[in-house]
């Protein structure tokens, strides 16, 4: 039997981003079976959420019934980030393994920052605490019109996010873009709009070359 392939020099990380529904969950998914089908190592997580202390984290942040303070917030995603760059990222990487992440710190800049209207340099300042300097070498931006997410979630209960009005997932959406204008080499930006399949084609394309680009 072959031995897994693992990635050299550290591993790599690679992120997927979007406004709620904008269906990166099932694009990493996707993500993930495409390296293990190539027998690489892959670990595959979420923020918030991903750590042995990220299940607690993420339910207080999604509750509707008791929102923290914007500052709590964010302190509390980045604490959330913290937690899992230190017990499952790093650790992940140094193993040479391919980590996927559902959300990471483009997340706290585009709902914290330019969602909710707070300082984008603080936030910018909490994710580099959080991460230690860590930046994902590829993010797949997941582009799609809010009231084409909202329609795709309408069968769920809306967590605290998702209950917010159209305008701010419209502000979120933007400044998701407005962070792929300023960083076009690792946030590659994917229109969302076609089925699973269709949308999955254009991201297997990139992963491709990341994949010759690891083993290389
Ligand atoms: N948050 C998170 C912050 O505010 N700051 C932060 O720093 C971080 C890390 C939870 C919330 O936390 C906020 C953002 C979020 O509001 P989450 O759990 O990732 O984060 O929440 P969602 O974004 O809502 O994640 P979901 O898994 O619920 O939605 P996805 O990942 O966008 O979409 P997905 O793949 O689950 O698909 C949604 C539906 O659409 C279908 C799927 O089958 C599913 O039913 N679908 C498609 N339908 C048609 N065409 C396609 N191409 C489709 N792809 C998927």
């Amino acid at each position: 039997m072959t031995a897994p392939k693992t990635a050299p020099s550290g591993g790599i990380l690679i992120t997927f981003e979007g406004i709620d529904g904008c269906g990166k969950s099932t694009q990493s998914r996707l993500a993930a079976e495409f390296f293990v089908s190539r027998g690489c190592v892959v670990h595959s997580s979420r923020e918030p959420g991903g750590s042995s202390i990220g299940p607690a984290v993420r339910s207080l942040l999604l509750d509707s019934s008791r929102p923290p303070c914007p500052l709590a917030e964010a302190l509390l995603f980045s604490a959330d980030r913290a937690q899992h760059v230190h017990e499952r990222i790093r650790p992940a990487l140094a193993r040479g393994e391919v980590v996927i992440l559902d959300r990471h710190t483009d997340s706290t800049l585009a709902y914290q920052g330019y969602g909710s209207g707070q300082d984008l340099a603080v936030l910018r300042q909490l994710n580099m605490i959080a991460t230690g300097g860590l930046v994902p070498q590829a993010t797949f931006l997941l582009d799609l019109d809010p009231s084409v997410a909202a329609e795709r979630m309408e069968k769920r209960q809306p967590d605290r996010f998702e209950r917010e009005a159209g305008e701010f997932h419209q502000r979120v959406r933007d400044g998701f873009l407005h962070l792929a204008a300023m960083e076009p080499e690792r946030i590659r930006v994917i229109d969302a709009r076609g089925d699973q399949k269709a949308v999955a084609r254009l991201i297997q394309k990139q992963l491709e070359v990341l994949l010759e680009k690891l083993h290389a």
